[in-house]
């Protein structure tokens, strides 16, 4: 009898043992099918979020080309477009016109006369006061895009100015050569002497955590080398001639061009009452009307906590009104 209860004790120890090895295996079996399902829903989730980001640079794509037909202003293309939902996914884009910005692959063209040289390189200048900048950074981007290796330093600008060449670039520590060629995409000015993703990119504003605009909103590599004044930022307008385009005066000029576009450079002349002589230092930097339209395009999926964003730039076709050319896609 005692023998009996002894035995039955055992095996009541041997089942509890077992019972309490199932559990931990039940458990961990629970646990890792739940990270699972959630590690699935995640991706999931990225997956929509993805394609919400194309989504919504197919439907600007489409926007463009309907635009097209039309008289359009900067505004049409610039303003954001309302968050568009799909399924539990959602979207959001902005075009911005390419050809109303500074393009820094034409500063120092040789055909170019010495003034109109001066007057290009002075744009970007103003655009440094407007961002409170050292003024080093535009003879650098000069000396990346020029062929030659001599460093350029602006004589008719007071303060201190010098770029850069290989002799500066080949010190880095991980050392690099001056391009001495066209900039391919916009991001490459960050590899410029001087450029830092503050100044490119905007620095974050204390308070609202919104960033500030930085250069990169301004700059283009893409298209023709005038500014168009139909589609120019208001930044970009002040840079033409600062002594008479204030942030008023070139709000009221951007809402003048709402009403009726520009049809000839000289009507700027017209709006801002300016004599002949200063109209003549900015009519060989602008244009009504660029030959080739580029356009970037940001588009921004998300589906819950999971986002992502499209950059690209595109190229229209005029003739068709349809995509001509991706010139840049980034998707992360
Ligand atoms: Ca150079």
């Amino acid at each position: 009898m005692k023998e009996d209860s002894r035995k039955k004790g055992f095996i009541l120890v041997i089942l509890l043992v077992i019972i309490a090895v199932l559990s931990v295996f039940v458990m961990e079996y629970h646990y890792s099918t739940k990270i699972e399902a959630k590690i699935t829903e995640r991706y999931q989730d990225r997956v929509k979020a993805r394609y919400a980001a194309k989504a919504g640079f197919n439907t600007a794509a489409a926007l463009l080309k309907h635009e097209m037909d039309i008289n359009f202003t900067a505004e049409d293309w610039a303003r954001d477009a309302e968050p568009l939902k799909l399924d539990d996914a959602s979207f959001v884009f902005e075009i911005k016109a390419e050809d109303g910005k500074i393009n820094i692959n034409h500063l120092t063209r040789e055909e170019y006369s010495p003034e109109v040289r001066r007057r290009k390189a002075e744009l970007l200048l103003e655009l440094c006061d407007l961002f409170d900048l050292e003024y080093g950074i535009v003879p650098a981007i000069i000396d990346w895009v020029d062929e030659d290796d001599e460093v350029t330093v602006l004589d008719y600008v007071e303060k201190d100015n010098t770029g850069a060449e290989d002799n500066y670039y080949q010190k880095l520590e991980t050392p690099y050569h001056a391009k001495n060629g066209f900039f391919d995409v916009i991001t490459e000015v960050l590899l410029v002497k001087g450029a830092t993703p503050e100044i490119f990119f905007g620095a974050p504003d204390g308070e609202n955590e919104e960033k500030n605009q930085g250069l990169a909103d301004f700059l283009t590599v893409y298209g023709d080398d005038k500014i168009n004044i139909n589609t120019a930022p208001a930044e970009v307008l002040q840079c033409l001639i600062p002594e008479f385009i204030d942030e008023d005066t070139a709000h009221g000029i951007i809402a003048a061009r709402e009403l009726e576009p520009f049809s000839s450079v000289s009507e700027l002349k017209e709006i801002l009452g300016i004599n002949e002589a200063i109209f003549k230092r900015i009519s060989p930097l602008i244009c009504v009307e660029s030959e080739k339209r580029f356009f970037s395009i940001k588009s921004e999926g998300e589906c819950r906590d999971s986002r992502e964003t499209v950059n690209a730039v595109v190229e229209m076709d005029i003739e068709t009104g349809g995509i001509k050319r991706i010139a840049y896609w980034n998707q992360a």
